[in-house]
């Protein structure tokens, strides 16, 4: 999960480490330490499990040498030629240098205190130049990983501040800090506060009240499918949940959510084909009112927010039923288009939150990351897979975690 946003985490990473490496260098200001090197991700790992035992520490390590030995190997090996051209005067000391640390890598593989671990004999201050091209390259990789352009802006702007100025002894210390610049950065961003679906339940609950919850959003995204999901979660909490069948206008839309229903086990409410959606999501209200049923679900047709009919007609729905929540259901696989059609929707209905669908096929993170920044309201469910169970709650430290850990359990 989110594959692209790390891998240009730890580049970014590295390439400044090689930067300040390099320019040390070039001043005589290095020399090569004994102990071990952490990577980018182990940095997460340790501050994720500080009490880690020994025999976690020696992976670390392996895993480490690992991507490193890629690292500088492309380096020697030359891929970005561009760079070759450039530096073609140097290139006979740094190929001296670079091929030195590919060799220990790729040797002593097992060996913790394995090269590219190097200190300075002067310490070094990050400046702006040091940071410059690669902050750019990392914006550029972000929009390329369909993050919002405001968003990346703001990752980058947020990073640079922190980079900037810090005094640095050792190589590995870039490394940490660029970690904890990036990671500060996007907690920020994906740190929307919002009550959880269950308090508002409970607040409702306590008033006598079903809590109305409308789903919109355009065609696919995963609306029906998560309302059967919610009525599964639910349900599985001990509250009982009723379906509305508004999406009256396509065609097989009342058998889909019907079929949910039934083998979800709750009730749902459905007028015929082509009636009209509002008076359904009504009933339903008025049926969880008199049950004293604790929630309801809209589902609702899905509609480009360019068609101006359905629009209104989405409004007609919201002004009916009266909806405590207004959830914008997004595709996380169409990264930008879904942060656009969440402003469009926003700006049409006054959506509360959003929920992301196909997370679990999501290897790039950009509307995940950008979603909620931009319109700011909290993303509140994702969805993970085609299953009843396959959704969880959202939560700005898992997601934290998923992009700066490498324990890919997914
Ligand atoms: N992998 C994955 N697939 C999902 C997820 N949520 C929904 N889907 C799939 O997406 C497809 C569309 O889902 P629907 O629930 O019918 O989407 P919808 O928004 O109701 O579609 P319309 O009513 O036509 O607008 C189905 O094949 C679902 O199984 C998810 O979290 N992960
Ligand atoms: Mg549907």
């Amino acid at each position: 999960m989110f594959e692209s946003l790390k891998n240009k985490f730890s580049r970014t990473s590295e390439k400044l480490e090689e930067e300040i490496i390099e320019e040390a260098q070039e001043e005589d200001n290095l020399q090569e330490e004994e102990g071990s090197k952490s990577s980018f991700f182990s940095f997460g790992r340790k501050k994720q499990k500080k009490d880690e035992d020994d025999e976690e520490e020696i992976d670390d390590q392996k895993e480490e040498s690992e991507s490193k030995s890629h690292f500088w190997s492309r380096n020697k090996s030359g891929d970005d030629e561009e760079e070759i051209d450039d530096e073609d005067e140097e290139s006979e000391s740094k190929s001296h240098f670079w091929s030195r640390n590919k060799d220990d890598s790729e040797s002593e593989e097992d060996d913790e205190s394995s090269g590219g671990l190097f200190s300075f004999v002067r310490e070094k201050t990050i400046k702006e130049k040091h940071v410059e091209d690669i902050l750019w390259e990392l914006e550029m990789g972000l929009l390329e990983g369909d993050v919002a352009i405001e968003v990346a802006t703001e990752i980058v702007e947020k990073v640079k501040l922190n980079l900037i100025g810090k005094k640095i002894k050792r190589s590995n210390d870039i490394t940490e800090y660029t970690y904890l610049a990036l990671r500060s950065a996007v907690s920020e961003i994906i740190d929307i506060p919002s009550k959880s679906m269950t308090e508002m339940i409970e607040d409702k609950k306590a008033k006598g009240e079903p809590l109305v919850v409308m789903f919109v959003g355009i065609n696919g995204t995963g609306k029906t499918t998560t309302i059967g999901k919610l009525a599964n979660y639910y349900l599985k909490k001990g509250y009982t949940p009723v379906i509305a069948a508004s999406d009256t206008f396509r065609a097989g839309a009342i058998e889909q959510v019907t079929h949910h229903a039934d083998n979800v086990g709750v009730k749902i409410i459905k007028h015929q084909k082509g009636s009209d959606p509002a008076a359904v999501a009504f009933d339903a209200v008025e049926h969880a009112r008199a049950q004293s049923k604790e929630l309801v679900l809209i589902d609702t047709a899905g509609r480009m927010q360019t068609n101006t009919n359905l629009m209104d007609e989405m409004k007609k729905i919201k002004r009916v039923s009266k909806p405590d929540l207004v959830i914008f259901v997004g595709d996380a696989l169409t990264g930008n288009d879904a942060v656009e059609q969440a402003k469009k929707f926003n700006e049409a209905i006054d959506i509360d939150g959003v929920i992301l669908t196909k997370a679990d096929a999501d290897s790039k993170g950009g509307a995940s990351l950008s979603i909620g920044y931009v319109i700011k309201k909290p993303i509140l469910f994702l969805g993970m897979g085609q299953g009843y169970d396959d959704i969880m709650e959202y939560d700005a430290e898992w997601m934290l975690d998923q992009l700066f850990s490498q324990d890919d359990s997914d």
